[in-house]
């Protein structure tokens, strides 16, 4: 990257207050803020106090080997002790945990009191199969009350879980079995996706022929569709017949604060996949405060909903661990929004009164794209908190979610964090903050980001660079599985004693932070660093646009040149002068720097199952490569579908 920040293009205008009420009634107040900065790690052991600790921690911070961090190092604890039992002890036993339901319109509420049921007899089970303390599982399952079963099944026995999205191959489930030794895998025969029974087993059962995954000695296999499965006698338990005959009562053991809690791939655009490792009351503090926080939560009275999948971070920190350790009651989702009707989640949020909803711009835009009628159809008068993650939302989206499904009252909370992080780093807060569409705004109280220079200075407010954290942080990363130099080389070598996101940043003018997409995907034109997202953010704010990806391409005269794809609005019929109007829609928005040298409509764009765009592929279209790997795409058949229709592109 040259030397020469982030062009500062986007300008936004628009604020939203607090609702007064929020704001008089809300969990946190700017008074933390205060407190934190006066004082951020007895601040921190303030919040590691809203856990039930078997032995109470006396320090909070170990930093004597930086960066590798222990945070409460001699407490104990137990998570799904946390998570479950203590909600039953405090006689909450028969608040809902989890209101599931299923693709196919199945339903079943689970409440604290079963789940603890639940999660005991697993536990047994794990046990009964040979998982000790310490040994791995890997678990590769739908979106059904069984998978926070066994991720709390796992933690209550001290097994650190690694829980492999159910739509990834065989392949990438064969590598991170090998890469963390997992001794048993969890799955289902299959789950519900777009309307019928897909399968998970066969993924397993090839993986398991793959050199390195010799010690597994078990697969537990949930049956959720009822489909034919190929069976290792020996090797295969169905978890009906193993779990349900255990006892229902399971003493959960206290385990040290750095005790290992779970191993989370990240896909990464080069090389193996990276598995991060959490470990267990740094990591539940942060989920719990953060969660707590941000969505304002009142679990007397809320009902919240995570449309993530369990298998992305933000399933692992607030499905999982965040809202249960708050004694949350939330909605599970096993399906797609469109399955059987693009009205399927506004149906949702009605049926069971959804107040707090926290879900991904590509889910956002892609309601967008359906059109305003399907969620007016709906009564979505409960929300009262909407939540964003997963990229940077482009204004025109946050507006949209807050008019369309917030009715233009509730507050938008756009949370900026990573698998690494752990948890929630940079977010306003619903009762506190005034918003601004497009912003993640400010580190949450007790955490300290910044945006550096090429050289690590700190830039002015109006300037670009890149995203650093400059203090270790409760639920940070301790270390990449089984490669500690690796762990520093990616985000402790850019800069001298700042965890380096990989993300680019600029500060505004009243110094909020707006996170400009990864510092990969920057694109250099005529000596100018720009923005994808910006771009993106310009063209999707044009009526006709409902998504867009962007690229640099590079270009004999100005070294990159910018090359978009985007979806248009409503089925939005291509029309001559369209890409013209788009090129200097955008070029009005931000300056002819930014004006695309290409524009490619096209139906649908490549992402990873948390919905991020694959901008390295659509780079390897636009520069007529051949593609790179192509195995974290939700579908495959997305680059074909693009690739056809490049001809016409020039
Ligand atoms: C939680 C999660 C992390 C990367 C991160 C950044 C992007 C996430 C964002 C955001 C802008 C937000 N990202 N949230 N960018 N605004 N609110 O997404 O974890 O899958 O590890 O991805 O996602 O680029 O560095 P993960």
């Amino acid at each position: 990257m040259s030397n020469e920040s982030l062009a500062n293009l986007l300008r936004e205008e628009r604020r939203f207050a607090p609702p007064a009420d929020l704001a008089a009634n809300a969990n946190v107040t700017a008074e933390a803020y205060e407190r934190a900065k006066a004082d951020r790690l007895g601040f921190w052991a303030e919040q590691a106090r809203r856990l039930t600790w078997a032995a109470e921690p006396t320090e909070t911070l170990d930093w004597s080997n930086p960066p590798f961090a222990k945070w409460f190092a001699d407490g104990k604890l137990n998570v799904a002790y946390n998570c479950v039992d203590r909600h039953v002890e405090n006689g909450l036993g028969d608040r809902v945990a989890i209101h599931f339901e299923g693709e196919p319109g199945d339903t079943r509420s689970v409440t604290y009191a079963e789940l603890q049921r639940e999660v005991s007899k697993a536990a047994h089970a794990l046990t009964e199969l040979g998982v000790r303390t310490g040994d791995r599982v890997a678990i590769y399952l739908p979106m059904i009350p069984e998978t926070v079963v066994a991720m709390l099944a796992c933690a209550r026995i001290g097994a650190p879980h690694s829980v492999v999205f159910g739509g990834f191959s065989a392949d990438a489930l064969a590598t991170r079995i090998e890469d963390a030794d997992a001794r048993v895998v969890i799955t289902a025969d299959g789950g519900y996706r777009r309307g019928k029974p897909s399968a998970l087993k066969p993924a397993v059962d090839e993986a398991l022929t793959r050199p390195g995954t010799e010690n597994v000695r078990n697969v537990l296999v949930v049956r959720r569709t009822g489909q034919e499965v190929a069976w290792a006698e020996g090797r295969d338990v169905w978890w009906h017949e193993l779990v349900d005959r255990q006892p229902e009562q399971h003493t959960p053991e206290a385990f040290d604060a750095e005790h290992p809690l779970f191993i989370l791939y990240t896909s990464g655009t080069t090389g193996k996949p990276k598995g991060i490792l959490h470990t267990t009351g740094g990591y539940l503090t942060q989920v719990s405060y953060t969660h707590h926080a941000v969505f304002d939560l009142k679990p007397e009275s809320d009902v919240y909903w995570c449309t993530a999948d369990v298998g992305w971070v933000t399933g692992h920190s607030y499905i999982v661990y965040g809202p249960l350790s708050n004694g949350a009651t939330q909605v599970l989702y096993e399906g797609t929004p469109d399955t059987p009707h693009q009205g399927r989640w506004w149906e949702i949020v009605q049926k069971y009164g959804v107040t707090i909803l926290y879900t991904a711009p590509t889910a956002i835009r892609a309601c967008m794209k359906w059109g305003d009628d399907i969620p007016a159809k709906f009564d979505l008068s409960s929300l009262r908190i909407l939540g964003s993650v997963g990229e940077p939302i482009n204004p025109e989206a946050w507006v949209w979610y807050r008019k369309h499904i917030g009715a233009d009252k509730t507050p938008v909370v756009d949370t900026w964090w990573q698998t690494e992080t752990g948890g929630m780093m940079i977010s306003p807060l619903p009762g506190v903050t005034e918003t601004k569409p497009g912003s993640a705004q400010i580190p949450l109280p007790g955490i300290s980001a910044t945006v550096v220079d090429d050289d690590a200075n700190e830039v002015p407010d109006g300037s670009g660079g890149y995203l650093v954290l400059t203090e270790p942080w409760p639920s940070m990363l301790r270390t990449i599985w089984g490669d500690d130099q690796r762990y520093l080389d990616t985000y402790w070598s850019r800069f001298a004693n700042r965890y380096f996101a990989g993300d680019g940043a600029k500060k505004d003018d009243d110094g909020d932070i707006w996170l400009l997409g990864r510092v990969d995907d920057v694109m250099l034109v005529s000596g100018h660093n720009i923005s994808t997202t910006e771009v993106e953010s310009a063209l999707v704010s044009h009526p006709k646009v409902a998504e867009a990806a962007v690229v640099g391409a590079t270009d004999p005269q100005t070294t990159q040149a910018i090359c978009a794809f985007v979806i248009l609005r409503g089925g939005a019929a291509e029309e001559d002068g369209l890409v013209e109007e788009l090129r200097a829609h955008v070029s009005k928005h931000l300056g002819p720097i930014a004006k695309p040298k290409r524009i490619l409509p096209v139906a649908e764009l490549p992402k990873t199952r948390s919905g991020k765009i694959m901008r390295r592929l659509l780079r390897d279209v636009a520069e007529n490569r051949t593609l790179g790997d192509v195995t974290t795409l939700t579908d495959s058949s997305v680059m074909e579908l693009i690739q056809s229709k490049l001809p016409s592109a020039a």
